[in-house]
């Protein structure tokens, strides 16, 4: 589904589900765009096309959520953290001006000297043919209830995280929703997994996006038909922890 309002971007989302909850799935995609914090659209698109290939099953990345108790902590700890992933100060640099700029309906990919990759810079790569097994479902929103954060919006990131996160070339993923009364972002990689970090923006602001560090000579063409094209779904989970401090999480990425 993507909803737009004067050509500008209200809300996307994907799923993949077996032909029986197709009808409740639209539906459901249908009022979440229409019931938008960022507005009304006056476009909803809904599209629906069978697989061409069996999905691909991974597990998803172990969750936990940064000690963070401000914006201005969560700044510093952002840079900390794509930091101790060896990612490149022109990447990051890259990286503030995409998500401080206008909003992207997909993703930014960003190599190491800065230069952002995706063809085409206003609509972005969008992540797609991704879903999660309704038993796993049932366990990762148990999972994070312990943690009072059982929600839509975290499921469906870790869902995307957990897939961006298996191509090779991917070092890390940095997101920070574009609704305005969403304030929590993540940094997704295979080090740290699932790393949640609440302050990441200030309330109210509409900008926010996702930004894909890639490491140099990345075959960008592989790359996005991976991301935009082969279906994977979640069939199992990692660990789902509480809070986590910063210390432990640097640690994490010198191992
Ligand atoms: N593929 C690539 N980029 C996407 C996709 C996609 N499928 N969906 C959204 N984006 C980009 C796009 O630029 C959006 O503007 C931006 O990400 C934010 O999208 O655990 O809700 O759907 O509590 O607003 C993080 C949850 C929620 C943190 C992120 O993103 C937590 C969120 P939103
Ligand atoms: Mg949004």
């Amino acid at each position: 589904m993507r909803a737009s309002l004067k050509g500008r971007h209200i809300s996307g989302a994907e799923g993949i589900y077996p032909n029986e909850d197709i009808k409740k799935a639209a539906d459901q995609y249908l009022r979440r765009a229409l019931e938008h914090p960022k507005g009304v659209p006056d476009e909803v698109v809904i599209t629906v096309d069978a697989l061409k290939e069996k999905p691909i099953k991974i597990t998803a990345l172990p969750i936990s959520t940064l000690r963070c108790r401000s914006h201005k902590e969560a700044k510093r700890y952002v840079m900390d953290i794509l930091c101790a992933h060896g990612i490149s100060d022109s990447a990051i640099d890259t990286a503030l001006e995409v998500l401080s700029g206008k909003t992207l309906r997909g993703a930014s990919i960003v190599e190491p000297s800065g230069i952002r990759l995706e063809p085409d810079r206003d609509r972005g790569v969008r992540v797609s043919r991704i879903g999660i097994e309704r038993d796993t479902e049932g366990a990762l929103l148990r999972g994070l209830k312990k943690f009072k954060i059982s929600t839509t919006t975290v499921k469906e990131a870790v869902i995307l995280a957990s897939k961006v996160a298996l191509l090779d070339e991917i070092i890390a993923e940095l997101c920070v929703s574009d609704d305005p009364d969403y304030t929590t972002g993540y940094i997704a990689s295979k080090k740290i997994g699932y790393l949640r970090i609440p302050y990441i923006k200030r309330y109210g602001s509409k900008k926010g996006g996702r930004v894909f560090f890639v490491k140099e000579n990345l075959d960008i063409k592989k790359a996005i038909d991976f991301l935009e094209k082969k279906p994977a779904i979640v069939s199992s989970l990692g660990n789902i922890k509480g809070d986590i401090s910063i210390d432990e999480i640097i640690s994490g990425c010198r191992i």
